[in-house]
């Protein structure tokens, strides 16, 4: 398709306008189809950038290597560029958006030199649903576009919906590598250097420009840049919720059905969890959504969830049969590999996959690589944040109504993170405000889904929408707390908080996490259901009853109660904490019913 077949004449006159700023050398208004796909891998391929994989193990699948600048978000580079800098709040990074677009115009004009600017219509959420929302991405990746096809629903079905003034988020990308007369990428991963990359969000006029990144969440702008920096502030004005959460159903041996989200920050579990197998007998987990939820009210009362994605981007380094057979299914055939190992057979490879490396292999940066297990210190093959990008569609474990356009109505929120010490297994918020309180307060240890934070040090990541949030993060927590005065108790979810990774001091994780995480999921429905006599109330929420969480094997009585109990002297830490360094932080925008928590909490404590 090209321009003038565009039928949105505000659609077609942006693209016009891109097109003389960026100078592409031709443009393409994408379709969708299995064609398209098929020649955007190819022209990459050709270039050097992408290696296919044996068509026989691996059917449909591709492999690239990114810059190894180019590897993860930056949120350094990440800005919310508000009118005012007040309501971008403390946790974001801020430009005044007129003098933003005046440097990133000039680092747009003649971008795409030497490339082919490709317009993708796109869809957050099944087309036509009341929930779903259009975004265009303008891009000179054609790795973005096959990406996107994966990730998001592309074609003329999102244009016909469009119609002739429906309302879209425009999206600007560049990878901010032009080339010159007769120049190739020739095997070179386009992208500019850090501190000409920029990924800003315009949240008053929902808009998104990104420039100088190649990489996931910086490129693929349906996905943390729409479906949360600039949903989240839609949400906000129009009362409902976009968050960083994974959906799953969960069906108990009686067959009886609840769905539950739950919230955890980058590399912290949501693939995993959405897709779990359980270890209880009797008890199945199916897959709505792995990392976004969108939930609005239903008449009912309750709070129905959709998942915008159309495929999975997920963490590769840890995916085996094990851990997660089910994502390991999907990825099978028609997946985009980034950044993980390649084999000799053609096939891929990555730290804790389940087996050896299979012989001599080529690291994520290209070079040659034999796996010594001898060598402690010997740099992984794969990047801690390389992933792959499959089709949900071919998750075994999706569930039926994945697509239903009304969503599906949640039982419980989850909040968790990574934290080796002090926070238990898992517990239940005392009410709504409660949960709210917990939900601004979780810390987590940084992992390797940024560039620019250090990994390993635990920051607070409130409802784990840190890096996502595109307003003042103070609104944030008003907005929480005014969902909650819009419906009944009994009818909003429950809010629980949920931590696998507690570490003993040896620095070995005390429970075996994954499948075994069923068995907190099985208490967490059972209080869903009304049942009261398995937890004891504490000061710090609703704990299970040492015998209410089936033991894996493995793990002692000694341990369960380690992992059960409250840590007093810990706690007391983290509420010091919050209340000098993380509350401050939100000024006079810090909710008074929070104060009020935190206050609780802490007497509580001292009781
Ligand atoms: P994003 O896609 O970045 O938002 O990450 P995510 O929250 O979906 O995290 P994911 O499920 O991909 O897990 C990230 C890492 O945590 C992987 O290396 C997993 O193997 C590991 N992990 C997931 N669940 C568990 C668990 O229950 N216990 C332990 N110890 N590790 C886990
Ligand atoms: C995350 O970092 O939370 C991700 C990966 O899900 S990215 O799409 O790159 O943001
Ligand atoms: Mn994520």
């Amino acid at each position: 398709m090209e321009i003038q077949d565009l039928k949105h004449s505000g659609l077609k006159k942006w693209v016009d306008e891109a097109a003389s700023l960026m100078t592409p050398d031709a443009v393409e208004v994408c379709d969708g189809s299995q064609e398209e796909y098929d020649r955007m891998i190819k022209l990459t391929v050709d270039a050097g950038l992408a290696t296919p994989l044996n068509p026989w193990l691996l059917p449909g699948c591709v492999l690239f290597r990114s810059d190894p600048s180019d590897v993860a978000r930056v949120e350094a580079r990440t800005y919310i560029a508000s009118a005012s800098q007040h309501d971008a709040g403390p946790t974001n990074n801020w430009i005044d958006p007129d003098e933003l677009k005046k440097t990133m115009t000039g680092l747009y004009r003649g971008c795409m030199k030497g490339r082919v600017m490709y317009v993708i219509p796109f869809s957050m959420g099944p087309v036509g649903s009341d929930i779903a929302k259009i975004g265009v991405e303008i891009t000179d990746s054609p790795y973005v576009v096959a990406n996107m096809h994966i990730m998001a629903r592309v074609g003329v079905n999102v244009l016909d919906t469009l119609g002739a003034e429906g309302f879209y988020v425009p999206c600007f990308h560049s990878v901010g590598k032009p080339l010159a007369a007769g120049e190739q990428d020739n095997g070179k991963w386009p992208c500019a250097p850090l501190d000409k990359k920029y990924i800003s969000h315009f949240p008053e006029t929902r808009e998104i420009w990104s420039y100088g990144s190649g990489y996931g969440g910086n490129a693929l702008l349906g996905k943390k840049c729409l479906a949360l920096r600039i949903a989240s502030v839609i949400a906000r004005d129009e009362g409902w919720l976009a968050e960083h959460m994974l959906i799953l159903k969960i069906t108990n041996p009686k067959g009886e059905v609840k769905y539950i989200t739950g919230a955890f920050p980058s590399a912290c579990g949501k693939t995993n969890l959405a897709m779990l197998v359980p270890t209880l007998p009797g008890w199945k987990v199916e897959t709505v959504g792995d990392d976004i939820a969108w939930m609005k009210f239903g008449e009912d009362g309750r709070l129905y969830a959709i998942n915008p994605e159309a495929g999975f981007f997920g963490v590769a380094p840890g995916t085996n049969m094990d851990s997660n057979k089910n994502a390991m299914e999907t990825i099978r055939r028609n997946t985009i590999f980034t950044n993980v190992a390649l084999t000799e057979d053609k096939t891929v490879w990555w730290e804790m996959i389940g087996y050896d490396a299979p012989g001599k292999l080529i690291d994520w940066n290209g070079n040659e690589w034999v796996q010594d297990k001898g060598d402690k210190n010997q740099k992984p093959a794969a990047h801690p944040n390389s992933r792959f990008t499959g089709p949900a569609k071919q998750c075994p474990a999706i569930a039926p109504e994945w697509e239903d356009p009304k969503g599906v109505p949640i039982s419980a929120f989850l909040f968790g993170g990574r934290r080796p010490k002090t926070i238990p297994l898992v517990n239940e918020a005392k009410n709504w405000t409660h949960g709210v309180f917990m939900g601004s307060i979780v810390g987590s240890e940084v992992t390797a889904a940024a560039l620019d934070v250090k990994a390993g040090v635990i920051r607070r990541d409130p409802f784990a929408m840190l890096p996502f949030c595109g307003y003042h993060m103070g609104d944030y927590f008003k907005h929480w707390l005014s969902i909650g005065a819009k419906s009944a108790p009994d009818k909003l979810p429950k809010i629980f908080f949920v931590n696998w990774f507690r570490k003993n001091e040896a620095g070995k994780f005390i429970w075996p996490g994954y499948g075994e995480n069923s068995r907190v999921l099985a208490w967490i429905f059972d209080r869903c259901n009304g049942v009261t006599d398995n937890a004891v109330e504490t000061a710090i929420g609703f704990l299970p009853k040492i015998e209410a969480i089936s033991r894996p094997d493995g793990v002692s009585e000694a341990d369960m109660r380690e992992i059960l109990k409250v840590d007093t002297e810990g706690w007391k830490k983290e509420i010091a904490d919050v209340r000098e360094n993380h509350y401050p932080k939100f000024g006079a925008k810090l909710p008074q019913e929070l104060y009020s928590e935190l206050d609780a909490i802490e007497k509580r404590l001292n009781a």
